[in-house]
């Protein structure tokens, strides 16, 4: 039987035929991917084929094969620094939660997050939650951030998951399609799906006064068929994108507006640093390029790890 996953909590995966029959099922075995070291050989969004187990009192499954895929969102285990994680495969897009303040997004997550998207050509939307919240600075902080991305491409709206605000727009972008949701934990999430499909009722949860982060309230990632022709995938809030190794000289190709200018460099190998006659620090100079997402460029280019922390994925 060949179905597809929706749910994986440690070794079992939920799997659902496309008659719409959920199964367990298990791995047998060793089962390891060609090239890819993942902690996880399979994935929410995964095409599987399986076998019924009938020697159980329950009917449960064996997985003995996996569809390839168009495409997944991986990132980096922070412990086993060789080691991956794939967050979803097989999605349609992402939405990227962001709230300024409560907890808050940096650039430098927002522009980690959008390269390893661009890799895997993932379309990605921007959005600003909480917007029910929002005082003067938010305000804002949310217009700036929406000029910078939306000039390069990135479609951004602001919503209230709380209000209800924009979520006719946000579900529009859905109809049709299997979306992502990600961002930190405590930017909304689960809240968002539980106010498109209210009869899911996701756990949600206050975040911490203490440290103004969420509380890894999801746990797993998880798809739901929604009562409109959509699918959704419900991920844990992650705190540190760690960008998958890329070699340099690509990494300025996933920044669109690096990679539009990259022509006009002296150097057709220049990584935009101190080149000589580079179109892109002269575009930084100028104000066409965002300080900010040079240097989220930079700190990609360079390694830089210190931006990303250990979280609940690495826990797994
Ligand atoms: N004021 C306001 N609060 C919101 C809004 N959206 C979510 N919240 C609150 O933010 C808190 C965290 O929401 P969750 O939906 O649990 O966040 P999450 O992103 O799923 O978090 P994790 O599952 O931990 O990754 C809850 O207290 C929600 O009620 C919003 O638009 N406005
Ligand atoms: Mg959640
Ligand atoms: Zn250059």
């Amino acid at each position: 039987m060949t179905g597809l996953v929706y749910k994986s909590t440690g070794s079992w995966y939920s799997v659902k035929t496309y008659k719409g029959v959920s199964y367990e099922c298990r791995i047998k075995g060793k089962f390891r991917l060609k090239g890819i070291k993942s902690t996880n050989p399979i994935a929410v969004g995964d095409y599987v084929d399986f076998d019924l187990d009938t020697k159980s009192d329950q009917e449960t499954g064996v997985i003995t094969n996996i569809h390839d895929r168009s495409n997944y969102i991986v990132r980096k285990s922070v412990n086993l620094a060789k080691q991956t994680h794939i967050i979803a495969s097989n999605i349609d897009q992402v939405f990227l939660l962001i709230t300024i303040d409560n907890p808050p997004t940096f650039t430098s997550f927002i522009d980690r997050f959008l390269v390893t998207a661009e890799a895997y050509s993932i379309k990605t939307v921007l959005l600003f939650n909480k917007e029910d919240t929002f005082n003067e600075d938010t305000s804002m902080e949310v217009k700036y951030l929406t000029h910078v991305y939306e000039d390069i491409g990135y479609e951004c709206v602001n919503i209230s998951a709380k209000t209800g605000k924009n979520i006719d727009k946000v579900k529009t972008l859905m109809e049709g399609k299997v979306s992502m949701f990600t961002g930190h934990s405590g930017v909304g999430k689960s809240t968002l799906v539980n106010i498109i499909e209210p009869n899911l009722d996701l756990k949600t949860k206050a975040i911490s006064t203490q440290h103004m982060q969420g509380q890894h309230t999801t746990t797993f990632a998880e798809m739901f068929d929604l009562s409109f022709d959509a699918k959704i995938i419900d991920t844990p809030g992650i705190k540190g994108f760690g960008v998958v190794d890329m070699e340099k000289e690509e990494i300025g190709d996933y920044f669109p507006e690096f990679f539009e200018l990259k022509q006009d460099c002296k150097f057709n190998n220049c990584l935009h640093k101190e080149e000589p006659k580079c179109a892109v620090k002269n575009a930084l100079e100028n104000d066409k390029i965002a300080a900010s997402r040079y240097r989220s460029y930079l700190q990609i280019l360079e390694g830089d790890e210190q931006h990303f922390r250990t979280d609940i994925w690495d826990k797994e």
